[in-house]
């Protein structure tokens, strides 16, 4: 069968006709929104300004600091290290959050608890506002709500998708993972990067952090509305609603995906904020800091950050806890007793597979992700019986882990709690559910990059060496 683009060889999703219906009417839509966003896109929030103050008194401490103790040794590096994934290896500066092993995250300084309590809410909500840990991230301040409120109206004022990106999503088949459709259509948005423009046209290097800044907001108002469209166009009927710029960034993106419950709402605030950021050394925050090194633009940079997280021990682990649970759910059958997990999961194990959703390369203790996830189920779901499993395997879980013996931290990370929410709120589609991660994390790597550029961070490049030469080194 021929595609609407003329291409042979994919099987295509739809019969041609109901493939140009879907397609006109995801136009129609993208049109609806554009019509919609015209009408804000001339609200700018002042994040940029409050930027441009702090960004003087933070160059010139990081300058001084260099010059007072630039050639301060901070730590070794051994073969295993090189070896052993880079694992300790002190080697990055992320402003944006930091990682304790025993105490988990913490967002310029703020654990996950000081902020559910201190960052402003969506209206007669409880949960905090993504707008707010972006904002944070950013200034290392905690915004008002009115500071909140307007980031959330300027994301709405530039959510407008280009129409090629609407078109080539539409055109690949459902059967290409959601991951790669959005980084692809990621990639695509290139088109839209003022940074590219800019730096073609011989940009001082002193306004490389406003292009990424500009170009980090337009991305971020943009992912929602993008991976609306490949859920909608995988799962369902191809449509999504328009934008409606009196909510904020979290509501709008629950009612483009389709859902009206104002709990999944709340999920969405609580799911948007906790993934945003992990310091800068995992796969996707690390990738977004060194294809930006090189100067490629945040839509290239974000990209690339996506296809890291799209791999099953990174990002993609959410997705996997749920086809395990599922199977286990096949297997264990409805009874589910201690002794059946037990061996389900020495199954697992025997046959040389993970637990998805256990362990972590720096974390040694539960994720503070994954605790306040079970708080919100304990608050909203307690009942629920995938709830109920994955409760029961935290009980077990830990225990085989050590008993085996291998795995450094047993303990739950963020991805084992996840799609047991998504499942009870009826997204129950597990290969979209990387792609919520990725939209939450934009937030932070982005954030991120924006403060590479303003402290001039140069191309990153670490010292490689082969085994031979290695050799000779400690011989
Ligand atoms: N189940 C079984 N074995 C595990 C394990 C788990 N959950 N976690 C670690 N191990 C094994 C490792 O595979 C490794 O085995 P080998 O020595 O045979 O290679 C050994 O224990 C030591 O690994 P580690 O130092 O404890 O862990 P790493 O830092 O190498 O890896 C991580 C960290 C997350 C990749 C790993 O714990 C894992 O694969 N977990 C399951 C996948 C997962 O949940 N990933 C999501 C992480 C959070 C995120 O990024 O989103």
């Amino acid at each position: 069968m021929v595609r609407i683009d003329g291409k042979r060889g994919v099987r295509p999703r739809y019969c041609l006709s109901a493939r140009y219906v879907s397609w006109y009417l995801m136009c129609a839509v993208r049109e609806a929104m554009s019509l919609q966003t015209r009408q804000h896109s001339s609200y700018q929030s002042d994040l940029k300004t409050i930027l441009a103050d702090l960004l003087p008194r933070k160059q010139a401490e990081v300058k001084e600091f260099r010059s007072q103790h630039g050639s301060k040794v901070v730590g070794e590096v051994t073969v295993d290290m090189m070896y052993g994934g880079m694992r300790g290896i002190r080697g990055l500066v992320t402003e944006t959050s930091l990682l304790d092993p025993e105490e988990g995250i913490r967002f310029r300084g703020y654990s996950i608890p000081e902020l559910q309590e201190q960052l402003p809410k969506g209206p007669g909500g409880e949960e905090p506002l993504p707008e707010g840990i972006f904002f944070l991230m950013l200034t290392g301040q905690i915004p008002s709500q009115s500071q909140v409120d307007s980031i959330s109206a300027d994301w709405a004022a530039r959510a407008d998708l280009p129409q090629h990106v609407v078109q080539m999503v539409a055109n690949f088949p459902n059967t290409l993972h959601p991951m790669s459709q959005f980084s692809s259509a990621i990639s695509a948005m290139q088109l839209e990067s003022k940074f590219a423009r800019a730096y073609a046209e011989g940009m001082p290097k002193t306004k490389y952090w406003e292009y990424t800044f500009d170009d980090a907001m337009d991305l971020i108002a943009k992912l929602p509305p993008l991976a609306s469209v490949i859920y909608r166009n995988c799962y369902h009927d191809g449509k999504i609603g328009a934008i409606d710029p009196q909510k904020d960034w979290s509501a709008n993106f629950a009612s483009m995906l389709g859902f009206s419950d104002p709990q999944f709402t709340e999920l969405m605030r609580l799911y948007l904020t906790i993934h945003t950021d992990h310091e800068g050394g995992n796969v996707s925050a690390h990738t977004c800091h060194l294809v930006g090194s090189a100067l490629s633009d945040p839509y290239l940079s974000f990209a690339a950050a996506m296809n890291g997280l799209a791999g099953p021990l990174h990002g993609l682990a959410n997705q996997e806890v749920l086809v395990w649970l599922k199977k286990l759910q096949q297997d264990v059958g409805s009874e589910v007793t201690n002794d059946k997990l037990k061996e389900f999961i020495w199954n697992t194990l025997n046959n040389g597979q993970v637990v998805p959703g256990y362990g972590h390369a720096v974390l040694r203790k539960t994720d503070p992700r994954y605790v306040c996830q079970r708080l919100f189920a304990q608050k909203h779901l307690p009942n629920d019986p995938l709830f109920r499993l994955v409760s029961q395997l935290y009980e077990i879980v830990p225990d085989i882990l050590l008993e085996q013996g291998k795995t450094k931290n047993p303990w739950p990370n963020v991805d084992a709690h996840s799609g047991c929410l998504l499942q009870y709120y009826g997204m129950h589609e597990m290969g979209f559910y990387t792609v919520l991660f990725g939209v939450s994390r934009a937030l932070g790597v982005l954030s991120s990059l924006v403060w590479d550029r303003a402290l001039g961070l140069p191309i990153e490049r670490p010292k490689s060496f082969t085994t031979e030469a290695l050799q000779k080194m400690v011989s």
